[in-house]
């Protein structure tokens, strides 16, 4: 058993299989009620906000379709369709049917819109009676299926474009999952977020079943957000305050505005994702807006 004496720990984690994924579900996706079923869609699209954040996608598509199965398609720079050096086998099947601890191949540097558990397509693949990805990518057009996170197919080359980008088709396991429906609604609320989030990035939404749709696009980033946010309210300045500030890796942005309610109300995210509860990030925040405005009423002494 001394074939392969270079094994290090890096190509072991790239080989753990997903059998982890469907014994325990609710560890990689937090449950198997409606809420861990939405997880799979947002785990998919967030691979696709990666990919506008890297500055190569600027158009993601979510399809609903009559037999309960969805597509999410982006026109980024699609997965890698060689094969893979550690593994040997086609780095799109690698990255569909193992697990990876975080981040794409852990480099770290991809990892940006932290997915709600931020664990990967695989474990989508692993919890879904099928997957299917299309790959367009070096002038071809690459395709695979699984089930139940293993490949039914070979990955081929089915057909040549000038365009890239990855569409993954999934139905989700009622082996795994309480309900399989996916709500419209519950998309449509995420994808709205995204988009005010991801300033530039179209986001549409397509429901088969019922002939709805919509696209969500916003090019005012936060600043669109917080105007949609008070778009009923008496507001008591035009145009929203916004700053933005970037310390060492980290970038903040912040948008204020002022309007007639005696209720405040602070929406406060980290990597796309709603930080509800709040942290340091909004404690701080607040701290040193309280700061400013003492230090302004001091100075001009308006108490
Ligand atoms: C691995 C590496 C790269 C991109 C992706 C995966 C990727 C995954 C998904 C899933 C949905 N959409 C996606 N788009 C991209 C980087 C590719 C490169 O370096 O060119």
């Amino acid at each position: 058993m001394e074939l392969n004496k270079d094994y290090s720990e890096a190509s072991i984690k790239v080989l753990e299989g997903l059998d982890p994924v469907r014994q325990r579900p609710g560890m990689y996706i937090g449950s198997t009620d409606t809420k861990g079923l939405h997880h799979l869609v947002f785990e998919v699209i967030d691979n696709s906000i990666d990919e506008a954040m890297a500055g190569f996608c600027s158009k993601i598509s979510v399809t609903l379709h009559i037999d309960g199965s969805i597509t999410i398609e982006d026109d980024g720079r699609g997965i890698p369709v060689g094969n893979h050096p550690v593994a040997g086998k086609p780095t799109v099947e690698v990255v569909m049917t193992t697990l990876h601890s975080g981040g794409k191949f852990n480099s770290g540097a991809y990892y940006a819109s932290g997915g709600l558990h931020g664990v990967g397509v695989s474990v989508v693949n692993a919890l879904s009676e099928f997957l299917e990805v299309t790959v367009r990518r070096n002038g071809g057009i690459y395709y695979q299926k699984y089930e139940r996170g293993n490949p039914v197919c070979e990955f081929d080359k089915i057909g040549k474009t000038n365009k890239s980008g990855t569409k993954i088709t999934f139905k989700a396991d009622p082996q795994i999952f309480e309900t399989t429906e996916f709500s419209y609604e519950t998309l449509a609320r995420r994808f709205r977020e995204l988009a005010f989030l991801n300033s530039g990035v179209e986001i549409a939404i397509s429901d088969e079943k019922d002939d709805k749709s919509k696209i969500f696009f916003a090019e005012g980033g936060i600043v669109s957000y917080i105007k949609y946010l008070n778009k009923s309210k008496g507001l008591l300045i035009d145009e929203p305050v916004y700053i933005q500030g970037k310390y060492e890796d980290i970038l903040v942005e912040i948008s204020l505005l002022y309007n007639d309610s005696y209720n405040e109300a602070i929406y406060s995210f980290v990597n796309n994702i709603h930080t509800d509860g709040g942290g340091t990030h909004e404690a701080g925040f607040k701290t040193a807006y309280t700061k400013i405005f003492n230090t302004f009423i001091n100075k001009h002494g308006l108490l």
